[in-house]
């Protein structure tokens, strides 16, 4: 019994309907407090329902030829017999409020493909919300019955952890270029990925990208201490034609399964509803605050005191928090 769902929208949306699946996404984009209820139960409905999918998140620096890459290989599993779900998470967003992602490659031809469906990054006015929007567009495209759902990051800001957070297979695209190989991927960005695909081989570009990807060879031998396992497979492609397409889905499909025989796709799920969960909680606290009139005050005047000299900054968040949590005494 659906208490705020609409029942046909969600019976539509677990037949595939395309235009259900885009309604249900909007709901749990949406920020209105008067959605809230129906995108929680909608969120819990779409989760509840058990799927087989595989969640692959694409990260590089602006210009590396994600969407381009995603198109292809979008088409590829298309063709495959195989249902399409592509997202994207663009950072910029959450500053201007404007996708910028979305705008620039709209993947025309995988846009037209009955079994693809393609949303472009939501907009959010709140830090960290984007990413977590993200997550649940996952869950609805599940039950919408979508096998694969790719997301799109740009390598820059904290976008690639939280993609990283909510996908079972993290690839980095990179290219050929002075140095920026090796410079471009982040501290911390490597331990968390499970192949580098150095894209444009193509043209007068294919020695430069073999050299890439063996620069970027030796330099995970040299990360891991020269052991082989975790062995980063490193490939080199070029997205504007489908060759190498088979390789690399190939590529994640053993990694996936692998991983299913292991037991650590489910672990990696298991950690995905975790950071689900942290997240939703720093969320929730901060909406919280800054919904909350007397904390509000309470800031402003500490702040004001801090600024004056007459609380220190650990002191006059000691109180804060003290406040919050209904320890204080005044
Ligand atoms: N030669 C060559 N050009 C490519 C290839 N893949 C992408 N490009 C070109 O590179 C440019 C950037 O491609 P995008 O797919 O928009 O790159 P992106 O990484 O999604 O860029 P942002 O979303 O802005 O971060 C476009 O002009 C593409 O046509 C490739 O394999 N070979
Ligand atoms: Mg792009």
């Amino acid at each position: 019994m659906l208490m705020n769902v609409p029942a046909e929208l969600f019976e539509k949306l677990l037949e595939g309907d395309r235009v259900a699946l885009a309604r249900s996404i909007t709901l749990v984009e949406s920020k209105r407090p008067e959605d809230y209820l129906a995108k929680q139960e909608l969120i819990e409905l779409c989760s509840g329902k058990k799927t087989s999918s595989v969640r692959i998140g694409i990260s590089g620096l602006p210009g590396a030829g994600k969407s381009t890459f995603i198109e292809q290989l979008g088409l590829y599993l298309v063709r495959s017999g195989l249902r399409v779900a592509v997202l994207a998470v663009d950072p910029s967003s959450e500053r201007t409020g404007g996708s910028i992602l979305g705008d620039k490659t709209r993947m025309e031809v995988l846009a037209t493909e009955e079994n693809a469906y393609i949303r472009p990054s939501p907009n959010s006015g709140i830090l960290g919300g984007v990413a977590e929007m993200t997550r649940e567009a996952i869950i609805v495209c599940e039950a919408a019955g979508y096998d694969v759902v790719l997301v799109e990051t740009v390598g820059v800001g904290q976008s690639e952890f939280g993609v990283h957070s909510m996908t079972d297979f993290f690839l980095i695209l990179t290219i050929s270029g002075a140095g920026d190989v090796l410079q471009g991927i982040k501290r911390g960005i490597m331990e968390m990925t499970d192949a580098v695909v150095v894209n444009k081989a193509d043209g007068d570009r294919i020695d430069a990208a073999r050299i890439a990807a063996s620069d970027i060879k030796s330099a995970l031998r040299l990360s891991t201490g020269g052991s082989v396992t975790p062995k980063i497979p490193v490939m080199t492609l070029s997205s504007l034609s489908q060759d190498g397409f088979d390789d690399v889905w190939k590529m994640i499909q053993e990694h996936v399964e692998l991983a299913r025989t292991t037991g650590a796709f489910d672990v990696r799920r298991s950690n995905q509803m975790n950071s689900w969960f942290e997240n939703a909680v720093q969320f929730l606290l901060r909406s919280r605050l800054e919904n909350d009139e007397k904390l509000t005050e309470l800031r402003d005047r500490l702040l004001e005191d801090i600024e004056m000299g007459r609380v220190h900054p650990i002191a006059g968040a000691n109180s804060y928090v003290d406040a919050l949590t209904g320890e204080a005494s005044d």
